[in-house]
């Protein structure tokens, strides 16, 4: 059972605005691999030679590769339980907002409806030249090109890049209005995307991390819970439906 006890289920159940924001280890359950640590595709892959736009102009078709592959992953899993926890929420509390790094759509499939992607969708592809969005692109040539003859890339930020500027100016004001923020399955070591955790704490939010370990912020939050977060989240749900 979750280390809650009545007082924090009471805050939470108060609670007007609730912010998830989640990282990797959300969609661990499902089968799509972390970044980092034991199981993370950073063992095998490096983030370097991959997730920057420079690799993709020195070597487009290997990057793009990579990104079909991950597409193909994404494509076949099905939201967990966590996810669907998430959604469910919705129900109970006046506004819920999820703000996310990952690229998977995950949440979408689940039903939540108020999603900030911070670091793209990996359904989406732009070309570089002129930037036209591409959704379903049928791969003759790879990487695919535009009609204009740029390079179709994934609309996935990369290290070095801006996040999108309305999803993460929304994803802000969220962080700063919210009552609760839970910081789910993230390392928290990605910037900006991590410093909502701060601007939350700083706006007087009550902030949970659900991990299966500790992690950087795991001092600086208000509680801690040790565990998967398909499994936590429908407990703690379960707990406000009581
Ligand atoms: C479970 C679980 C279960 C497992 N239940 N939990 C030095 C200092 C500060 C910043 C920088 C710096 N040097 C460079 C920077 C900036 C850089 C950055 O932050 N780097 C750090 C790594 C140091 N940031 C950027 O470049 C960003 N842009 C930017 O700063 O723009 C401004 C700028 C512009 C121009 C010039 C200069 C600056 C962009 C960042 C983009 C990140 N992109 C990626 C790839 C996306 C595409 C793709 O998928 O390929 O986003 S990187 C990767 O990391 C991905 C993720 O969204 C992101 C975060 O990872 P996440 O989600 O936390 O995953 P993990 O694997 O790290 O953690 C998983 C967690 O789950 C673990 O804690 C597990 O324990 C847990 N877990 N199973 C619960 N079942
Ligand atoms: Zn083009």
């Amino acid at each position: 059972m979750i280390e809650l006890n009545k007082t924090d289920i009471e805050r939470i159940k108060c609670s007007r605005h609730i912010v998830f924001f989640t990282g990797a280890g959300m969609s661990a359950e499902s089968g799509v691999a972390t970044f980092r640590g034991k199981d993370g595709i950073w063992n095998k892959f490096r983030p370097e030679e991959l997730a920057n736009f420079d690799s993709f102009m020195k070597n487009p078709a290997m990057v793009w590769e990579w990104y079909s592959y991950r597409r193909d992953i994404v494509r076949h899993v099905i939201p967990n339980a966590g996810h669907l926890a998430i959604a469910e929420f919705q129900k109970y509390f006046p506004k819920i907002t999820v703000i996310t790094q990952n690229i998977d759509n995950l949440h979408k499939r689940a039903g939540s409806n108020n999603i900030f992607e911070l670091h793209g969708n990996i359904e989406r592809n732009y070309c570089i030249k002129c930037k036209t969005f591409y959704n379903d692109i049928e791969e003759r040539v790879v990487p695919p090109k535009c009609k204009c003859g740029g390079f179709i890339r994934p609309d996935v930020v990369w290290f070095g890049e801006y996040l999108p500027e309305d999803q993460y100016k929304g994803a802000e004001i969220a962080a700063s209005e919210c009552d609760y923020f839970f910081v789910v399955g993230t390392s928290a070591i990605v910037f900006p995307a991590a410093s909502l955790i701060y601007i939350a704490k700083k706006s007087g939010a009550f902030i949970t991390e659900i991990n299966i370990e500790e992690t950087d912020i795991s001092s600086f939050t208000n509680k801690t819970i040790m565990g998967k977060a398909g499994k936590i989240l429908p407990e703690i749900l379960e707990k406000i439906k009581e």
